[in-house]
């Protein structure tokens, strides 16, 4: 098929929904969780909005804001260059990124049963396979998205499930980092969670393995995705271009996935 007829399929198939457009993102809006780190180092600070004019004598026939947040705020898309393993890469920022690398096929891996009996449970290269055994082989180039069932957790404490040891939120096992990234060649990884690592990761060996090991291997993250649930294990396609933020580490993002 030509190119051109694959993109009048495509459109032909949105328009009559027989490709579904789901939305992946969390509302941006001062109450957005964000990730609290321990206490010795800065921490994020909440979205802001501030009202510029609302048809009134400040600009009579408009209404607009201006907004204030982290690079790392809500649904929000991490880069390379965010970690200090990822430093040196070329084109490893927000703005310098390959376009291409924003679109990839979606595996969808559901642990929400495993995470259920324990908030910290974590993503093993064993689950991995075993997913693989029923859905086939993760392709180069996707984005793998851990449904954990977190995004249901609409209370912010809930989310945080912040504890006297830290938050307790599911994760990636360190040793799975670097089977996706080098043995599978993923795009990224996306997770439901208010970052893509474990809410314990920051006692891991590796502290942080899946921003040390992924950004270290030239990969993406997604963080406080919504809606997982409504894509099937494979066969969706994730689009996900952060705001082109000069030398940016990550940024907010509207996430959405093409569903058959
Ligand atoms: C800064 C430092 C450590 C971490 C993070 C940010 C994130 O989770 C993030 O949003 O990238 S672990
Ligand atoms: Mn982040």
């Amino acid at each position: 098929m030509s190119g051109v007829d694959i993109l009048t399929s495509l459109t032909a198939a949105m328009a009559s929904g027989t490709i579904k457009v789901v939305d992946l993102t969390q509302p941006l809006e001062p109450k957005t969780p964000v990730l609290q780190l321990p206490p010795e180092y800065v921490q994020n600070p909440p979205f802001e909005l501030h009202n510029l004019s609302e048809y009134d004598e400040r600009g009579p026939a408009w209404y607009w804001n201006w907004f204030k947040c982290g690079e790392h705020t809500g649904t929000h898309f991490d880069a390379p260059i965010h970690f200090v393993t990822g430093k040196d890469y070329e084109n490893n920022a927000t703005d310098t990124i390959p376009v291409e690398k924003f679109i990839g096929p979606a595996c969808v891996l559901d642990a929400v049963a495993e995470v259920e009996k324990d908030p910290d449970f974590l993503i093993t290269i064993e689950f991995v396979e075993e997913w693989e055994k029923q859905n086939g082989r993760i392709p180069a180039g996707a984005w793998v998205l851990f449904r954990s069932g977190w995004s249901k957790r609409l209370d912010p404490e809930e989310f945080q499930n912040m504890k006297e040891d830290g938050a307790h939120t599911p994760g990636w096992h360190p040793d799975v980092i670097p089977f996706l990234a080098e043995q599978r060649d993923v795009l990224g990884a996306g997770v439901e969670t208010v970052g893509t690592d474990a809410g314990q990761a920051f006692g891991f060996d590796p502290a942080f393995p899946c921003h040390v090991l992924m950004h270290g291997a030239n990969k993406f993250g997604l963080a406080s995705l919504t809606n997982l649930d409504q894509l099937p294990a494979t066969g969706a396609i994730v689009i996900a271009p952060p705001l082109k933020i000069v030398r940016g580490s990550g940024s907010p993002l509207r996430v959405l996935a093409l569903v058959p």
